[in-house]
């Protein structure tokens, strides 16, 4: 919600822009989190930790959340909802939706997973209720932000490593032990750096999602993208494609394995594994599709809404 309010607030200019944010917990992981932030007056509420990585919160509150809320809101007046800003931000927060959905639908017509939006939205729905959601950093993260939709009955569980991509299958294992369903989504970088991890995999109820856009394709979103490199060096030091067969894989370790070319068929895959106990699923996807999708839906919220004809 934080990245498709970012992407309608980067169409949209500042009406949007709260006053003052109170950040509970850790720092959102979107892209659209960062220029929020620097434009309000922030104020932290954490049980544990210092989330205010570069210090810039007004307070940082350590202590029992939900107490902490509950004593703020018997302090303030009685709001009256929806206020107009709420709305102006259910409003944004809808244009932003059809936009995004309106730029996969474009993307689907080049082919049926052309969009890394597509995967991270099929893997989402095939996460039975009462199961759980564990999102890799880097790109999957931000897409399924993105296209997150609400309302299901997911836990949904991220963890940073110790520097982002490390640790997430081992993570993603650790959720599953206690036997609640569980879907990884996570990138083909990511996949590589945790290979190890897989050896803990065998027998729980845990299909892991590798998204292969190949490399790192979040750096594409990076300024690092428009500096002028040496031929050859941005695929080499930044995107470091990997050529791993995650399928082979998978299957030096004893694991089910699947490469799937639709939303239905990564559905059913993950459907089999969390049955039959643990698969690895592969996803080609197109490799550009997720910075593709998200600047024509910002293109789109930016152009001038089409003016209603007048018959006089
Ligand atoms: C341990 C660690 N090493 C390196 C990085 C830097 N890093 C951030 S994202 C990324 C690439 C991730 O690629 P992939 O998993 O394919 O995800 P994508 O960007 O394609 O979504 C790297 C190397 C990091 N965050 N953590
Ligand atoms: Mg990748």
């Amino acid at each position: 919600m934080i990245d498709r309010f970012g992407i309608a607030a980067t169409a949209q200019a500042s009406a949007l822009t709260p006053d003052v944010i109170v950040q509970l917990g850790g720092e959102p992981v979107a892209m659209g989190w960062a220029p929020l932030a620097a434009r309000a007056r922030r104020f932290v509420i954490a049980d544990q930790g210092w989330p205010d990585g570069d210090s810039t919160a007004e307070a940082v509150l350590i202590g029992d959340v939900t107490d902490a809320l509950e004593r703020i809101a018997q302090a303030l007046p009685a709001p009256r909802l929806p206020s107009a800003f709420a709305r102006a931000w259910g409003e944004a927060d809808r244009a932003a939706a059809d936009a995004m959905d309106a730029a996969i639908t474009d993307h689907a017509l080049a082919g049926p997973m052309a969009a890394e939006h597509d995967a991270v939205r099929a893997a989402i729905a095939a996460v039975p209720d009462g199961g759980q959601l564990v999102l890799g950093n880097s790109l999957p993260v931000r897409v399924a932000d993105e296209i997150a939709a609400g309302g299901r009955d997911l836990r949904v569980i991220t963890q940073r490593g110790a520097a982002g991509i490390d640790g997430l299958i081992a993570g993603a294992a650790g959720a599953a032990a206690g036997g609640v369903p569980t879907v990884l989504i996570l990138g083909d970088v990511s996949f590589a750096h945790d290979i190890g991890a897989l050896a803990c995999a065998r027998g729980l109820p845990l299909a892991i999602v590798v998204i292969d856009n190949r490399g790192g394709r979040i750096f594409d979103h990076l300024p690092v993208a428009s500096v002028d490199l040496p031929a050859g060096a941005f695929e080499r030091l930044w995107r470091t494609p990997t050529e791993l067969d995650p399928v082979a894989a998978a299957r030096a370790f004893g694991l089910a394995a699947a490469t799937v070319r639709s939303p239905d068929e990564l559905g059913a895959a993950i459907s089999h594994g969390l049955a039959a106990g643990a698969i690895v699923v592969h996803v080609p996807v197109a490799p550009e599709s997720a910075a593709s999708v998200r600047s024509a839906a910002v293109a789109a919220l930016a152009a001038p809404a089409p003016r209603q004809r007048s018959h006089a």
